[in-house]
């Protein structure tokens, strides 16, 4: 399944500039309160190389939805409208914060911008534990010990939130994350922010420096992109864009960098199947084990898992084939305790279930 993020910001800051960035769809900005989605390939220069080297019949790429959702409103925290906005957050995997570090109106004020996204997004949070209290609070008070445990649990998750600490900065214990897992809160969500810059001199400007150090705090990554002249050059046929792009000052499409950024947030690597017929993306969790990563290319391979052979990819380009990986003794086999790498490609030895 495709990864889904959300992207979020203060009005005005460049969703929809930098929606149409990353996916080249062309919304329109006219409507603000407009949602936007789409899915795009992943582009990865690797596949390229794969491509190259296996001349595949079909092609499949890793892909992301994303969804431009737009600004909440201040003081509807009840209404209609916030609550389908924020049932799109909710959906999301990771959010891409957009924060203006243009001048509009007046100087950008990152950190400020930032805060109150954050206050807005805890607010609700706090709304959805004070539901989940009320649900539980007669079964507490007449001696049902578990949910004594999530009500002190969620009643603590929720002090910390009036004290303006989002869940994920709130270091929750095993327990404590289990007892608000059904309140899928947006605060405890993966978050990496893009700093939006007028241009490519702006790349390390103050704006972007003063989000980078605010946003090291929490650990968490930050892409500075010029969201206008990328959301333009995306008008033009992808083959045409890499001369604009070098002339704008800019090394790799912004899309590649937040992508990249995501991934690292939730600890995502993606691996490869290649051969004559087909080269296929697939993506896994840092740290699963070759069964489970089988199990995304089918739930047969991870029960009957034997062996994983593994060819890196860096081996791979270096020697120009499958056979001289071999020769030189760099393709390897692997049992069920392997960690899948990030470029691995892979054949799966596995005992198909008898029908
Ligand atoms: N100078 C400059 N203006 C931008 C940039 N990104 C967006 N804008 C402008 O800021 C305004 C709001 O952008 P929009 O993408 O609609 O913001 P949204 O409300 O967050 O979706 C529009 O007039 C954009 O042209 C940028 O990188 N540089
Ligand atoms: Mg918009």
């Amino acid at each position: 399944m495709a990864l889904r993020c959300g992207l979020v910001g203060r009005p005005s800051c460049g969703k929809t500039t930098v929606f149409n960035a990353i996916t080249a769809a062309g919304a329109s900005s006219f409507d603000a309160a407009e949602l936007h989605r789409a899915t795009v390939e992943v582009p990865d220069p690797r596949v390229v190389e794969l491509v190259r080297l296996y001349q595949p019949k079909k092609v499949v790429r890793a892909s992301v939805e994303v969804a431009d959702i737009p600004g909440l409103v201040a003081g509807d925290a009840g209404g209609g409208r916030t609550s389908r906005l924020l049932a799109h957050i909710k959906e999301a995997d990771v959010l891409i914060h957009v924060v203006r570090c243009f001048p509009a109106e007046g100087d950008p004020t990152p950190v400020h911008d930032v805060e109150l996204v954050d206050l807005e997004l805890m607010a609700a949070d706090a709304a959805t534990l004070e539901r989940k209290r009320d649900r539980i609070v007669k079964r507490a008070r007449i001696g049902d010990k578990e949910a004594a445990q999530e009500l002190e649990d969620c009643e603590r998750v929720r002090s910390r939130l009036h004290e303006g600490v989002p869940a994920r900065r709130q270091a929750l214990s095993e327990r404590e994350r289990a007892s608000v897992f059904e309140c899928n809160l947006m605060s405890l969500k993966p978050v990496l922010y893009v700093a939006n810059v007028a241009s490519a001199v702006d790349l390390a400007g103050p704006a972007a420096l003063a989000l980078t150090a605010w946003a090291a705090k929490e650990g968490a990554e930050v892409v500075s992109v010029c969201g206008r002249d990328e959301a333009d050059l995306s008008e033009l046929p992808p083959d045409e864009r890499a001369p604009f792009l070098v002339e704008l000052g800019l090394t790799s499409l912004s899309i590649e960098r937040i992508i990249q950024a995501a991934y690292k947030e939730l600890g995502l690597v993606d691996f490869f199947t290649a051969g004559e017929r087909e080269v296929h993306v697939w993506t896994c969790r840092r740290g699963d084990k070759a069964p489970a990563a089988a199990g995304k290319i089918h739930s047969d391979m991870e029960r009957g898992f034997v062996r994983m052979e593994v060819i890196p990819y860096a081996d791979l380009v270096l020697l120009g084939s499958e056979d001289a990986v071999a020769k030189a003794g760099k393709r390897r086999l692997e049992g069920r305790d392997y960690e899948v790498q990030d470029g691995d490609i892979v054949i799966i030895r596995f005992t198909p279930p008898r029908a």
